[in-house]
C-alpha cells in the first residue's frame, strides 16, 4: 500500500512539474512578441514613456492629467516628462525612454519640426512611437504607429463661421487681431489655416495684426497690450488660438477701458473651464471645443498595438463649440 503511494505521489510530482514548465515558456513567448509591438496579449503591464509640452494651459494640465492616470489605473508602469515647451527637452526625453528600453512612448511634439532623428533611434530600438494631441511634419509616417488628437484645421473653421454668423449683415470692415498658438506648433499653423480658409469667403474680414502670444495667459496679456497701443477702438474682434491667451487678452482689454465680449469680441479654442467663467461673465462669445480628455482612448490603442491589432494612421477627437448663451448652464458640467 504504501509503496503504491509513494509512486502516484511521485507521478502528481512530475506532472506538476511538466505543467509548469510548460507555463512559463508561454509567458516568455507572449512577452518576447510584445518588443515589436506584434502578438502580446494585451493584459501584459507595458513600460510606457510620456514626452509632454509642458504645463502652459488649462488645456494641457488637463490633458496630462487623463494621459498618466489612464495608464496607471491601467496598471502599467509610467515613465513622465514634461518639457517646458522646449524641443531638446523632449529628445533628450525620448532618447532616455530609449536607453530605459520602454515598451511604448507617448508623445505630443512641441513643435511639428526637428525630431524625424530621434523617432528614427525610437524606431530603431522597436519601441513603437503613439502621437498624442499635436503632429509632427514628417514624410516617413513609419516613425509612429498612429496619431490621436483634433483636428485643428476644423477647429479654426468652426472660429471663422462663428464670426461670420455673428457679423452676418453688418457692413464695412471687421478688423480682427489674432493672438497665435506656440510657433511652428501644430495647433497654431492648423488653426490659423482653418480660420483663413473660411475668412477667404468673407471679403470685409481682416486680419489688422497676428502674433504668437505662446498659449500662455501671460504672453496673451502682453501681445494684447500691443495690439491695443497700436489699434486700440478700431479692433473689432480677437480670434485667440487657446483660451488661456484669450482669458489673457481679456485683462488688457478691461486695463485699457474697453468691453470684452462687447467692444470686442472674443474668441477662444479649447473650451476650459476659465473660459466658461469668462463667457458667464459676458466678456467672452464663444470658445472651440479641444477635447484634451483622451487618455482612456489613448491606452486602449496602445493595448491593441501590442496585442498585434493594426491601427488607423490618424485617429480624430469628436468635438463641438460652445457660445457665452450656454455658458452659465454648462459651467457646472465642465471636466476641465
Ligand atoms: C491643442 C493643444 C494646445 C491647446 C493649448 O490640442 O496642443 O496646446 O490648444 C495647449 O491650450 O497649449
Amino acid at each position: 500500500m504504501a509503496r503504491r503511494l509513494k509512486s502516484v505521489g511521485l507521478l502528481l510530482i512530475m506532472s506538476l512539474v511538466l505543467v509548469l514548465a510548460a507555463c512559463s515558456s508561454a509567458s516568455k513567448e507572449g512577452n518576447a512578441s510584445t518588443g515589436e509591438g506584434g502578438g502580446g496579449s494585451s493584459g501584459d503591464k507595458l513600460v510606457i514613456g510620456f514626452s509632454q509640452v509642458g504645463a502652459e494651459s488649462e488645456w494641457r494640465t488637463a490633458n496630462t492629467e487623463s494621459i498618466k492616470s489612464a495608464i496607471t489605473d491601467a496598471g502599467h508602469e509610467l515613465k513622465f516628462s514634461d518639457a517646458q515647451q522646449k524641443q531638446e527637452n523632449q529628445i533628450k526625453a525620448i532618447r532616455s525612454f530609449i536607453a530605459q528600453k520602454v515598451d511604448a512612448i507617448v508623445f505630443s511634439p512641441v513643435v511639428e519640426t526637428g525630431f524625424e532623428t530621434v523617432l528614427k533611434e525610437a524606431k530603431d530600438a522597436g519601441i513603437p512611437v503613439f502621437l498624442a494631441d499635436r503632429a509632427v511634419d514628417i514624410e516617413d509616417d513609419s516613425l509612429w504607429v498612429t496619431f490621436l488628437g483634433s483636428d485643428f484645421v476644423e477647429e479654426g473653421r468652426k472660429a471663422a463661421n462663428w464670426l461670420a454668423e455673428e457679423m452676418e449683415g453688418v457692413e464695412g470692415d471687421i478688423n480682427i487681431v489674432e493672438l497665435q498658438g506656440t510657433v511652428g506648433s501644430a495647433p497654431a499653423i492648423d488653426r490659423k489655416e482653418g480660420f483663413e480658409e473660411v475668412m477667404a469667403e468673407h471679403p470685409n474680414f481682416k486680419i489688422i495684426k497676428s502674433q504668437s502670444g505662446d498659449f500662455t495667459r501671460a504672453k496673451g496679456k502682453e501681445v494684447m497690450e500691443a495690439f491695443l497701443k497700436s489699434e486700440g477702438e478700431n479692433i473689432d474682434v480677437l480670434y485667440s488660438h487657446n483660451d488661456d491667451m484669450a482669458i489673457g487678452a481679456i485683462q488688457a482689454i478691461e486695463e485699457y477701458g474697453l468691453k470684452p465680449g462687447e467692444d470686442i469680441k472674443v474668441i477662444g479654442v479649447d473650451a476650459v473651464k476659465g473660459a466658461f467663467e469668462a463667457m458667464a461673465a459676458g466678456k467672452m462669445n464663444v470658445t472651440v471645443e479641444c477635447n484634451p480628455l483622451f487618455g482612456p482612448q489613448l491606452v486602449d490603442l496602445i493595448e491593441a498595438h501590442a496585442a498585434g491589432e493594426t491601427l488607423e494612421k490618424r485617429i480624430s477627437v469628436k468635438e463641438s463649440i460652445y457660445t457665452m448663451d450656454q455658458a452659465e448652464e454648462l459651467l457646472p458640467t465642465r471636466k476641465y
